[in-house]
């Protein structure tokens, strides 16, 4: 929280988690502008402030206290050993970190990389996978272009993220094995240390337990020389976490799901809400024509298709699909 009570929210300025970074903090209902070179943006109507910033800088940033929340790759979270709490995987920017080899090169194992070199942008990550696989090799770091170390004789192997895969099948690479999988995460900072300043703990007294993962108000210095009226702004600052923390989780949730409108014969009903677990159960109203009725119900998006086919089979007929923009539970 900033000392004017707006929280601020980093996200990824330009590159591949921008474009979802952005329309989730629109469906979370964060109204502001965007325009290429734009390193920060007011929200129209609420207290909170986007950052535009290189995914590097986020985590920092927030663990720091300049930002209340950031979303980064769980692959930049991980390198960078910070001090943040995770608070939601996001359902985008998946990826693998991967140990990959080159394809003719005899390697069946990462055992095989003993005593070889391996080049990556991500050594932490990868110095610890070794370690925990007993395996010595060194790691030569690169900011980019990891691929191409091979041909260049500058590594024997590398540890880089992959997506398709394309870029190690043009560059003769293989997978070895997958070191971690990555999505993006909602993360925030960690509760302050547990010291004796009143202020302070009110402002941590606020936070369930369950949801209680929220950024701490301020930076040390300013914590001890708070006033009444900054401990209030600080409550409101974590409040607005929270509900932006349920907002998020809504969104998430829903996407997960379609929701599904039909008729079928009345006589089906008991084998079609077998077919519908959905939320609770179903909504079954009866039509004009007492032979008949119409659902409406909630299907998880990736049984969606076998659900259908198997409710169709049952007479279910006009079935009208909508997609599901929030679902809190
Ligand atoms: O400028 P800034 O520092 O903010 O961005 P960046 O260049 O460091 O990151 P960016 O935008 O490339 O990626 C941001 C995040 O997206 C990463 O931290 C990952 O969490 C996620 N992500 C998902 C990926 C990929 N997929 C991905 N394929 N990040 C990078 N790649 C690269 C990979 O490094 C390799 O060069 O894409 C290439 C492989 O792709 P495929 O499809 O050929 O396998
Ligand atoms: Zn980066």
């Amino acid at each position: 929280m900033q000392s004017n009570g707006k929280i601020r929210i980093a996200i990824q300025k330009s590159g591949r988690l921008s474009e979802e970074s952005i329309s989730l903090l629109g469906q979370m209902g964060l109204r502001f502008e965007t325009y290429q070179d734009r390193l920060f943006a007011p929200c129209r109507d609420m207290p909170i402030d986007v950052l535009f910033l290189r995914d590097d800088d986020i985590p920092e940033y927030v663990q720091d206290g300049v930002a209340d929340l950031g979303i980064v790759g769980s692959n930049v979270l991980d390198e960078r050993m910070v001090r943040v709490e995770r608070l939601l995987p996001l359902d985008f920017g998946f990826c693998s970190l991967c140990l990959a080899v080159p394809e003719r090169g005899g390697y069946e194992s990462v055992e095989d990389l003993n005593g070889k070199r391996i080049a990556t942008s991500y050594p932490e990550t990868l110095r610890r996978f070794l370690l925990e696989r007993r395996v010595e090799a060194e790691i030569v770091v690169l900011g980019g272009c990891v691929e191409i170390a091979p041909a260049l004789k500058v590594a024997d192997a590398i540890c880089d993220l992959v997506s398709t895969g394309s870029t190690l099948r043009t560059h003769g690479l293989t997978i070895l094995e997958t070191v971690a999988r990555c999505q993006a995460v909602l993360f925030g900072r960690q509760d302050p240390p547990e010291d004796s300043s009143p202020l302070k703990k009110g402002a941590t007294a606020g936070l369930s337990s369950s949801a209680g993962r929220n950024p701490r108000g301020n930076t040390a210095g300013q914590a001890s020389s708070g006033t009444r009226t900054l401990g209030n702004r600080r409550e409101e600052s974590r409040e607005l976490i929270q509900r932006l923390l349920l907002r998020a989780q809504a969104v998430q949730e829903a996407r997960k799901y379609r929701y599904v409108m039909f008729n079928a014969p009345a006589d089906a009903v008991d084998s079609i809400k077998n077919l519908l677990p959905g939320c609770k159960s179903p909504t079954i109203v009866p039509l004009a024509d007492p032979g008949f009725i119409a659902v409406h119900a909630m299907v998880l998006e990736e049984t969606f298709w076998e659900v259908v086919e198997k409710l169709r089979d049952r007479g279910a007929s006009d079935i009208l699909v909508t997609p599901v923009e929030k679902f809190m539970r």
